[in-house]
């Protein structure tokens, strides 16, 4: 079908929520009842797979689906042919290595000849190798930070968050092999009909990420330190500024990054800036 464009997401797990809420946030609507392993849009040309993460990169790359929201470490480790959209800023993790708590890390070589168990062989292996370790890796497929309790192998190399579950498992992290987060992918030729299709998609996904790194500000200011506050707070174009009733004062509103609102309280404040409101922005399109 050509009028319509298929995505895929992952059906349950840690990347579902923010997907799906993401797509949402895009204004698609679209029923995502348990148990669904198929969805379509009432108001937006797009069909959902709801698949495992693992199945996502291949299903794109074969043009099953067109689209599809999986974490980099999936994508890299599935080494498909894919291309990669947009990175999506959930989802973030890392692929580290770790060994044993009490014992001594010397750096890399400490794995030289040492068996490490890992879901991640594809990355593994050319890390090890662009590193010129040779050690053996232990393809499992869950449960890995186990393995050197039970004798399996001597390191790990796996996803860390937190750090908690090395930390539960006497593990710890010794080096940081990847950075991941979810992404955006695509299958590499899409007719020109469904590519108009997910660059209308890609439009507003970048409103609403926008919007979310994005503050609309409002505050009052004496008239005499207007010039500085602007300064302060240039906005998109240049702030608003609205007269207050009260003679002598001003209502300035801009939008600026959440960083930069928190550089620059202190030297507004001191401007005499008071009545500061920082309202949260849905959407924004430059
Ligand atoms: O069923 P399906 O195959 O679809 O899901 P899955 O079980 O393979 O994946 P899922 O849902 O666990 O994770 C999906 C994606 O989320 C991963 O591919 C990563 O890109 C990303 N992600 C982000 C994580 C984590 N954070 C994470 N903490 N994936 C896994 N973990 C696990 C990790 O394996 C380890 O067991 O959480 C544990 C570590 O967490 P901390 O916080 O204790 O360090
Ligand atoms: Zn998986």
């Amino acid at each position: 079908m050509e009028n319509i464009i298929r995505i895929a997401v992952q059906k349950s797990g840690r990347l579902s929520e923010d997907s799906l809420s993401l797509i949402k946030e895009c204004g698609i609507k679209f029923y995502n009842g348990t148990g669904k392993l198929k969805s379509t849009s009432t108001n937006f040309p797009i069909e959902f797979l709801f698949l495992r993460d693992d199945d996502i990169p291949g299903y794109v790359a074969d043009g099953v689906a067109d689209l599809g929201i999986v974490g980099e470490n999936e994508l890299v480790e599935k080494n498909k042919e894919v291309l990669v959209l947009k990175k999506l800023g959930f989802s973030k993790c890392r692929l580290s290595l770790a060994i044993p708590k009490g014992e001594e890390y010397p750096g890399l070589e400490y794995f030289e000849g040492k068996n490490i168990a890992t879901s991640y062989p594809k990355i593994l292996g050319d890390y090890l190798k662009a590193n010129k370790i040779q050690a053996e890796i232990h393809e499992i497929s869950g449960s890995v930070e186990i393995a050197p309790s039970i004798g399996l192998a001597e390191g790990i190399c796996d996803i860390v968050s937190s750090g908690s579950t090395l930390m539960m498992n006497g593990l710890k992290e010794v080096e940081e092999i990847f950075r991941s987060e979810a992404a955006l992918i695509s299958h590499p030729n899409m007719s020109v009909a469904k590519k108009a299709i997910v660059d209308k998609l890609l439009f507003r996904m970048n409103a609403v990420q926008k919007g979310k790194s994005s503050k609309y500000v409002l505050l009052n200011a004496p008239n005499d330190s207007l010039e500085k506050i602007v300064s302060l707070i240039p906005g998109m174009r240049s702030p608003t500024i609205l007269p207050l009733a009260q003679n002598g004062w001003s209502s300035v509103h801009s939008v600026l990054s959440e960083d930069q609102f928190w550089e620059n309280i202190e030297e507004l404040r001191a401007a005499g800036a008071e009545g500061i409101l920082v309202v949260p922005i849905e959407k924004m399109i430059l």
